[in-house]
């Protein structure tokens, strides 16, 4: 068994080897500590953004926490996502993180999780405009739309795609749902948003719900 500890400790201290090699024996021993192994991975990213905000770390380690926590998905991946995508509904969606914010790590997790559940996503990548995310709704007519974001003012650009949304006519006929690190029942309130999540097995949840009613 791995030690859960062991593995946000190496992942904090941005130790690679060590974290390529806990992870590695996870899949090993298969995969059933793989969600375990994923929530201590998020947790060393918080001993990042820590030691970040204390100066002890920079941009840099920041852009080298990022490919280490690609990498550690990489290699939980297959035994985080379950199914074949064929029995879900085959609906489309467009999933994006919106303006200003950079971040995709959890997105592309989001995306993954949504595409082994049977889901069509239309990725629209990083730092999405609001009309952007309105075009693409008018061209593609889809009813679910996940906005992604990590960044506290990411929250902003949420609220300013619902209200593009609202001025273009379409907030009633599309589903919106939420999530990333600062996303919250208060923030989803604030957004406008019709529903919010961190786990990307609730988000598979709330789109297989939607899906059935639209
Ligand atoms: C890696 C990283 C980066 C990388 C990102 C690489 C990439 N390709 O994504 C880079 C180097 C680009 C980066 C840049 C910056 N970063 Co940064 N970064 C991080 C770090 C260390 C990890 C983020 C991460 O990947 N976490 C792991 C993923 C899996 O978690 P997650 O995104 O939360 O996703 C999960 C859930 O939230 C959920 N989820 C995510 N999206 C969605 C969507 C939906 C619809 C749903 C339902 C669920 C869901 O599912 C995921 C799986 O469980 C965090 C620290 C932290 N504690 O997270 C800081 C952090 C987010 N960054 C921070 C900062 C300040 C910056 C910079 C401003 C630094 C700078 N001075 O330039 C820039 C901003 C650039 C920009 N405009 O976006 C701050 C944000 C502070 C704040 N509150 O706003 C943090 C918190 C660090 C800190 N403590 O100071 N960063």
């Amino acid at each position: 068994m791995v030690s859960m500890e062991a593995l946000a400790e190496a992942m904090g201290e941005l130790e690679e080897d060590t974290v390529v090699e806990l992870l590695e024996q996870v899949m090993e021993e298969g995969g059933k500590q793989a969600q375990e192994a994923m929530d201590a991975c998020q947790k060393g990213m918080d001993i990042v953004g820590s030691y970040f905000e204390e100066g002890e770390y920079f941009v840099s380690d920041l852009i080298f926490a990022g490919d280490l926590m690609s990498q550690a998905v990489g290699i939980l991946k297959d035994a985080l996502i379950s199914g074949d995508g064929k029995e879900g509904p085959q609906t489309s969606l467009i999933l994006c993180t919106v303006q200003n914010d950079l971040h995709d790590i959890g997105k592309n997790i989001v995306r993954s999780m949504l595409e082994a559940g049977g889901f069509h996503v239309i990725d629209l990548g990083i730092d999405v405009a609001p009309g952007t995310i309105v075009d693409k709704v008018k061209e593609t007519d889809v009813k679910i739309v996940l906005l992604s974001g990590v960044l506290t003012l990411a929250i902003n650009s949420m609220k300013a795609t619902v209200e593009a949304l609202k001025e273009a006519g379409l907030r009633d006929y599309c589903h919106v749902l939420i999530g990333g690190a600062p996303v919250s029942a208060e923030y989803c309130e604030v957004v406008g948003a019709d529903a919010w999540a961190h786990n990307p097995q609730t988000t598979v949840q709330y789109c297989k719900e939607w899906a059935a009613v639209s």
